[in-house]
């Protein structure tokens, strides 16, 4: 439907861009949203949260592996302090309505193969969509970076620059805080059970801010955070 209007309207194209924002690791190693339909000169903002995470373009017949020859897109890593979010964003220039898959390429942790990947334009069934892209990362080792640094898309300042306000949900939180602190000191993610309670109370920083709110204490925020991400399992 989207690209009948595109091509009956090719007025209406520049009136009608869209800026999808995406966040990188705000819940642990996800995108969200993971699924994004998007039409020509539409933009992809990726907005990076705790650790330390990358967006990659990649394809669809083998995982956590970059677009083929330079196509696509490469953030580089961007490495974000627990309890904020990163300055900068990364925007792409969507060009026209093929499907494209893209992942996170950090491997401590083995983000791709965690489920850290996301589809714009995906195919209803068929190669193109996150369930065939799954199956594939399931059985990939380490993810690749693309050699040399971000190309494809462009940085930008971020809009927010303190975690917004928290979800609701955070409300049933209770004092189980004992497995919340973080063990990683080497600023990636961990995909184990153990070290992602650590990284998902880092990468919570919504949980953060309402215990930084009421009471004042980065290790209370830490703590809500982590409880919020074992409620979350
Ligand atoms: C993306 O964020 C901007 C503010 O930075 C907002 O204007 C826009 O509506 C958001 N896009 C969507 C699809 O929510
Ligand atoms: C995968 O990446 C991790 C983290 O960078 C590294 O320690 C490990 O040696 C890599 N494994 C292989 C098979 O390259
Ligand atoms: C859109 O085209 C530009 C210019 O060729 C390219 O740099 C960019 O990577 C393309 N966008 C995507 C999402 O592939
Ligand atoms: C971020 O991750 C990349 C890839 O693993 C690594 O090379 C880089 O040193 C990390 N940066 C920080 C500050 O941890
Ligand atoms: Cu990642």
């Amino acid at each position: 439907m989207l690209s009948s209007f595109l091509l009956t309207g090719l007025l209406a194209i520049q009136a009608t861009a869209i800026q999808f924002n995406v966040s990188v690791g705000r819940n642990g190693l996800t995108f969200e949203p993971n699924e994004i339909r998007a039409a020509r000169d539409d933009i992809i903002e990726f907005r990076f949260w705790p650790r330390n995470h990358s967006v990659v373009a990649g394809r669809f017949n083998e995982a956590c592996v970059p677009a083929p020859s330079g196509a696509g897109f490469y953030s580089g890593f961007l490495p974000t302090p627990a309890d904020t979010i990163n300055p900068q964003v990364f925007r792409i220039r969507i060009n026209n309505s093929d499907p494209i898959v893209f992942y996170c390429s950090q491997n401590n942790g083995q983000h791709c193969k965690n489920g850290m990947f996301g589809i714009i334009n995906p195919t209803m069934g068929g190669a193109s969509t996150l369930a065939g892209y799954r199956q594939l990362a399931l059985q990939a080792g380490n993810a690749t970076s693309p050699s040399g640094g971000p190309f494809g898309g462009q940085f930008a300042a971020n809009p927010n620059t303190v975690p917004p306000a928290p979800a609701a949900t955070t409300v049933t939180v209770t004092a189980s805080g004992s497995a919340a602190t973080p063990t990683e000191t080497d600023g990636d993610e961990s995909s184990t059970s153990g070290t992602s309670t650590g990284s998902a109370a880092s990468s919570t920083p919504s949980g953060g801010a309402v215990a930084l709110g009421a009471g004042g204490s980065p290790f209370a925020g830490l703590v809500v955070a982590g409880a919020a991400a074992l409620l979350f399992v």
